[in-house]
């Protein structure tokens, strides 16, 4: 973590807060923004706060992040206009207004920050425990997508452009591999040979969205486990999280990484990929959860892709951390030397168990 937690006490005065500062501690695991849980007096009783601190290198402009944010909050809270405020806002991020009367505190010396109210009483999870979680989880992304079928607010910016071009991402793979500026290529002959071997993947879905046989629709784009809540006590799939980047994209972007990030049963940076076996069951739930969110919107060639595009998901994941490797670590947060190595030959790992069960998970895809 940087200085960051440093600033949060300045940082609550900016926002329209009841009562006083108390703590922030760092919260989760995600990898791009820092993230802290807030804790604050009023009236003698404890409320949280969920502070962020955007990445600024990732989102050197977060105003159109921000307004992207607001705008399918306000549609996602219209569309849940027949649940109890208590309820619905148990199902929506609520971001905290700041005293200037935005949304986002931008600071010369402090960065970029926003508030969210924290929702009490749920749970994210790294690594899935059961398959009934991967279903409601699945049915959480898929909802979420049904919600914003309809959207007819401002357009929504691409916050990050070619976020999900794998071919770009290959290509810049390529480049780094061919830069090597600290010399780590060498140790990386067998992912390098198994990412040139598995270039043809990276054209798939990328080229069926340019015949347009695969829609754009609003998506999440990051539908990685940990940024959906469950409920504590029933399990049941609560809040989609981490809005960054909602914006136009393909479902089987969401439903690939979330197969990415649920069937593996290893950390996402396992240094031992001989452990990385997808799970069948896990897929299976996913399958069923995502169709039911969806309410059956998926074309038939959509349903078609489903397994293929977690094999995608994970390639281009495991692309992104091994250039990041290579380059030097300026993208992934990492904790310990050569984290992303292992994190990029976990997701490797994952393609090439899914391939390897390919006609055991297919049979889970119901025939269109
Ligand atoms: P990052 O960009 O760092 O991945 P996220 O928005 O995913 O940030 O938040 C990190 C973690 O914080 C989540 O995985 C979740 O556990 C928790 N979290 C985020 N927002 C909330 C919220 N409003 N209420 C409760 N927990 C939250
Ligand atoms: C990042 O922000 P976080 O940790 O939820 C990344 C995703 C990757 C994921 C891999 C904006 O997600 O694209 O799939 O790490 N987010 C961004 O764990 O790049
Ligand atoms: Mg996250």
């Amino acid at each position: 973590m940087s200085e960051a937690i440093g600033f949060a006490p300045q940082i609550f005065q900016r926002f329209v807060i009841d009562g006083t500062y108390h703590s922030a501690r760092p919260y989760g695991s995600g990898h791009i923004n820092e993230t802290f849980l807030v804790t604050a007096q009023a009236d003698g009783v404890a409320r949280h706060y969920i502070f962020q601190h955007l990445n600024a290198s990732i989102f050197p402009d977060p105003h159109p992040v921000m307004r992207n944010i607001q705008h399918v909050t306000d549609h996602l809270r219209k569309k849940l206009a027949h649940l109890s405020s208590g309820e619905r806002d148990r199902r929506v991020l609520t971001l905290i207004p700041t005293r200037e009367g935005g949304v986002l505190v931008d600071d010369p010396l402090f960065g970029n920050w926003r508030a969210y109210r924290f929702i009490e009483d749920a749970q994210t999870f790294d690594i899935l425990e059961t398959p009934q979680q991967a279903f409601e989880a699945a049915l959480a992304f898929g909802t979420f997508q049904h919600l914003l079928s309809d959207y007819d607010g401002p357009p929504l910016v691409e916050t990050t452009p070619d976020f999900h071009h794998t071919v770009r991402r290959f290509q810049a793979f390529q480049a780094a591999v061919n830069a090597d500026p600290l010399g780590r290529a060498c140790t990386m002959a067998v992912e390098i040979d198994f990412a040139l071997r598995h270039e043809p993947l990276a054209h798939t879905l990328i080229d069926l969205k340019a015949s347009g046989a695969i829609p754009e629709r609003i998506t999440h784009n990051d539908t990685k486990l940990n940024n959906v809540l469950l409920d504590a006590k029933t399990g049941q799939g609560l809040c989609v999280l981490d809005l960054d980047t909602v914006m136009p994209g393909l479902s089987l972007y969401d439903f690939g990484d979330m197969v990415r990030s649920a069937c593996n049963p290893v950390a996402e940076d396992c240094p031992d990929p001989s452990r990385v076996i997808a799970r069948g069951d896990v897929f299976e739930a996913l399958v069923a959860g995502y169709l039911k969110g969806t309410a059956d919107a998926l074309r038939p060639i959509e349903k078609d892709h489903l397994l293929l595009s977690g094999q995608l998901l994970s390639f281009e994941c495991g692309l992104r951390f091994l250039t990041d490797h290579l380059s030097g670590d300026t993208y992934f947060r990492i904790h310990r030397p050569s984290q992303n190595l292992d994190r990029g030959r976990t997701q490797f790992a994952l393609v090439a168990s899914l391939e390897a069960q390919c006609n055991d998970f297919l049979r889970f895809i119901p025939r269109s």
